[in-house]
């Protein structure tokens, strides 16, 4: 008998690993399971969990990620371009021959049209210290500059509206102190899908649990709204200001606002307190005094779609149900007029002086007290010689007119910018095409190669905006190299991201590729300071805890301990603004007054006061159901859903099957134009159209439909996308204060496609 050869199994390590820091909203821990150099599963957080010290468990994209990882389709050598920019056509080379190419480029446009033509712009894809578009624009300042950025796609209102009311961004209590609240209003706020931090749904659960009453104020029923809360109100999207009016004029009216609080601590809610006499105060504007209209509820009804009723109890609920957090969201001040709302909801939370107290929350971008939270870049990424900032939203017009910018078009730095962009270097990026909006206005200047006249994308996949380049150069994932990161909004955690695997092909991490360009550009060794990724990964863990931690292990005793993670633990919940709210003189907040502008003099002095009124007003949106009734009649928004971190894990099949892309529809919408569930649609504007399937639910209001945003753009031959992406049918029209985006304001019709049409979205 022959003898029977058994295989030893290799034995699997068990490694914590921190999730790949994608711009998820999360930062959790993973269990590595690595065997034969291959990681052959993934667990989540397993260490001890408190109230103190929660464990940091990994959202559903985080476990399915090895269907990204080990995905067939990721890119494997460098790649020039051979057909017409867009065209697809690519051929394989070798790194010597990308990186002379890149470098030559980059010394080219310099020496033809100055630092300032080089731009690399937002990329979002790794947050990782060592990693990512930050490694890029380190690279870029060493070697003379480019042009910078300021602001982000995901805030921009509500970063430049909290300051002006409270003077600074660090407007929220540690989270734990959700637990203190009696009344929680989750404001367009969905932490159950989009991950705002970590965790942040489970202290909602947990405030709930220990008897708050949560309310969920959005056009959707979304998970938060099921999982979380204890009422739904659905609202029309772009009007949430008008309802934060009329619970204000509520409130007013119905003497049910802290008056002292609002006379010790705020500016411009009347008369008496308006820093220049003869202008509209806050009560002005809600009793109608000067536009005869008063803000009432039955004024907000027929603006939102809720009822007058509705308006009135909450805004008595949240008045005396105390202490209570009305936490905001970033969708609506994605908006038209993203600034009103944010500055509308600081209002609220200041009139009921639910600020500086447990179980409070002053509204507005709300980073952690005390200190603002996590130190997003400790990497350092050097001084940019060049002055010249634009608002990232307005990169498309530097590409078009970037001599002609200027201050009225949110430049800062210089009174004129000197350069229109021509060389892109996109790292970790998928703003050039599939998360910028207005697709089909995007592509023609990214193809006009008088424009942009060098575009390299350095990314895993051939995503939409990497057809787009010249040069495209494959990047590892987190798992293929070395990284650590905090967390993403709040938590006070630092992650470790050791390299587990070999990359696939000839892959390379973003830091080596940029190590080795700034070679070719003459500053290497002022780029590598003698490190390698590990030992910058040391010099990040040194200044973390030179900067928050003193108390966080080396390296060494991260992985000697397979620690992960190291968290400091919450034990006595920080409380923005307590000192102010104890002595407003002796602790004035950052703004002009030191007191909480409601009425604010910076926003005065812009002389605009139809688009940037110095108090917080509801502005009718650009598009809308009002505007555009006939054409495209149907109110939209791309909410962020647990399928995808933006654009990244849309090609992983596990997360397609459990979240197939669709158009949501409501049944009485649906049953107008002829549509049944599950049928494959036509959503179009003037803008742009995509063949998607459509899923009819009562659990989006009628008048609004929502195609989930970050699904990649696929055009057929007619530039009808196939692949469900929605910024084919948004706008490009920044909002007016923070130059900021505004991609869920825009209109759409949906119709049936012909039958037996083989179009859509196949996978
Ligand atoms: N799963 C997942 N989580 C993520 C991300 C991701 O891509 N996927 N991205 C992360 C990033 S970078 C960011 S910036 C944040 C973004 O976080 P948000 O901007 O807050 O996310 P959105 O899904 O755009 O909007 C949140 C909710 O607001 C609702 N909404 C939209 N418009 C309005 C409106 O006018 N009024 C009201 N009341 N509600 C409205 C939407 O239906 C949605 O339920 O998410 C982070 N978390
Ligand atoms: N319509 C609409 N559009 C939106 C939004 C919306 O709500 N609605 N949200 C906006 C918001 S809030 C944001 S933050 C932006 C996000 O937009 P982006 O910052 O472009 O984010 P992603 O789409 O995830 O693209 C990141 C890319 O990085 C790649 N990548 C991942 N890891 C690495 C790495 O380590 N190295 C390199 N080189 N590449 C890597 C991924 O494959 C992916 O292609 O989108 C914005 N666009
Ligand atoms: S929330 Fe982000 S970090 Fe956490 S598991 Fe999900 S994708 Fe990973
Ligand atoms: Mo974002």
């Amino acid at each position: 008998m022959k003898p029977v050869v058994q295989k030893i199994p290799s034995p699997v390590t068990r490694i914590r690993v921190g999730c790949p820091a994608h711009n998820c909203g999360g930062r959790c821990l993973l269990i590595a399971h690595v065997q034969d150099g291959r990681i052959i599963r993934l667990d989540s957080d397993d260490r001890p969990d408190s109230l103190a010290a929660p464990q940091l468990r990994a959202c559903v994209r985080g476990r399915a990620y090895l269907r990204r990882q080990y995905h067939p389709d990721r890119l494997l050598t460098p790649l020039k371009r051979t057909g017409s920019r867009g065209s697809g056509q690519f051929q394989p080379i070798s790194w010597e021959q990308a990186l002379d190419i890149l470098a030559g480029q980059i010394l080219r446009v310099r020496e033809r049209y100055g630092s300032a033509a080089l731009f690399v712009p937002y990329g979002t894809g790794s947050y990782n210290q060592v990693n990512g578009s930050h490694v890029a624009r380190r690279l870029m300042n060493l070697a003379g500059g480019c042009l910078d950025i300021y602001n982000s796609y995901s805030w921009a209102a509500t970063n430049l509206a909290t300051p002006t009311v409270y003077g600074t961004l660090v407007t929220g209590n540690q989270r734990q102190d959700w637990l203190n609240a009696r009344y929680i209003l989750m404001w367009g706020w969905n932490p159950a899908e989009m991950r705002d931090g970590t965790n942040s749904d489970y202290f909602i659960r947990l405030a709930r649990q220990a008897g708050a009453r949560v309310v969920c104020i959005d056009p959707r029923h979304s998970l938060s709204a099921a999982s979380l809360a204890d009422e739904w109100i659905a609202i029309r999207p772009g009007t949430d200001a008008a309802m934060m009016s009329a619970m204000a004029y509520v409130m007013l009216t119905e003497d049910l606002y802290d008056h002292e609080f609002v006379r010790t601590h705020c500016q411009g809610f009347d008369a008496n307190q308006m820093p220049s006499p003869g202008e509209e105060s806050y009560s002005d504007y809600l009793l109608g005094v000067r536009d005869g209209q008063p803000k009432t509820p039955d004024w907000a009804a027929e603006i939102t779609g809720v009822p007058a009723s509705t308006i009135a109890r909450i805004a008595r609920e949240y008045a005396t149900t105390k202490p209570g957090v009305l936490y905001q969201g970033y969708g609506m001040q994605r908006r038209a007029y993203g600034e009103q709302v944010v500055r509308a909801g600081c209002v609220l939370a200041a009139m009921t002086a639910n600020l500086g107290v447990p179980g409070g929350w002053a509204s507005g971008l709300g980073l952690q007290a005390p200190d603002g939270g996590t130190l997003w870049t400790v990497f350092p990424t050097g001084e940019n010689p060049v002055r010249a900032s634009i608002p990232v939203f307005l990169w498309t017009e530097a590409c078009l007119r970037g001599k002609s910018m200027t201050a009225a078009d949110g430049v800062l730095g210089v009174e004129r910018l000197d350069a229109d962009i021509k060389l892109i270097y996109a790292v970790a990026s998928n703003c050039l095409v599939n998360q910028h909006a207005d697709i089909n206005r995007t592509i023609p200047i990214l193809q006009d190669e008088s424009k942009v006249e060098f575009i390299a994308v350095q990314d895993q996949f051939m995503t939409s905006s990497a057809r787009f380049a010249d040069l495209v150069l494959p990047a590892c994932t987190q798992f293929e190299t070395w990284g650590v990161e905090d967390g993403w909004k709040y938590g006070d955690e630092v992650i470790l991201q050791p390299k587990l695997v070999e990359p696939p092909g000839e892959c390379r991490s973003d830091y080596q590729i940029c190590a080795e360009l700034a070679d070719r550009l003459g500053v290497g060794p002022a780029f590598r300071e003698g490190r390698d990724e590990r030992a910058w990964v040391e010099f990040c863990l040194d200044e973390f805890r030179r900067l928050r931690f003193p108390e966080l292990p080396t390296l060494d005793e991260f992985l000697d301990q397979n620690l992960g993670a190291w968290t400091r633990p919450a034990e006595k919940p920080a409380i923005a603004f307590e000192d102010f709210r104890r002595d407003p003189d002796a602790y004035p907040l950052n703004t002009p007054s030191g007191k909480i502008e409601i009425f604010s003099q910076q926003l005065q002095d812009r002389g605009n006061p139809t688009e940037i009124p110095p108090i917080p007003k509801y502005i009718p949106e650009w598009e809308g159901p009002m505007v555009t009734p006939k054409a495209y009649p149907l109110q939209a928004l791309g909410h962020h859903s647990l399928h995808r971190v933006h654009s990244t894990h849309d090609n992983n099949d596990w997360l397609e099957e459990a979240f197939p892309q669709r158009v949501f529809i409501n049944p009485l919408d649906a049953a107008v134009r002829g549509i049944h569930d599950g049928e494959l649609v036509r959503v179009f504007n003037a803008r742009g159209e995509m063949a998607l399937p459509c899923r009819l639910s009562v659990r989006i209001m009628p008048g609004v439909v929502d195609i989930p945003q970050g699904a990649w753009y696929e055009p057929d031959e007619n530039g009808c996308d196939q692949g469900g992406c929605v910024n084919v049918l948004t706008s490009a029209r920044w909002t007016p204060f923070a130059f900021g985006s505004a991609q869920h304001t825009f209109n759409v019709e949906v119709e049936r496609f012909g039958a037996g049409s083989q179009a859509g979205r196949a996978r």
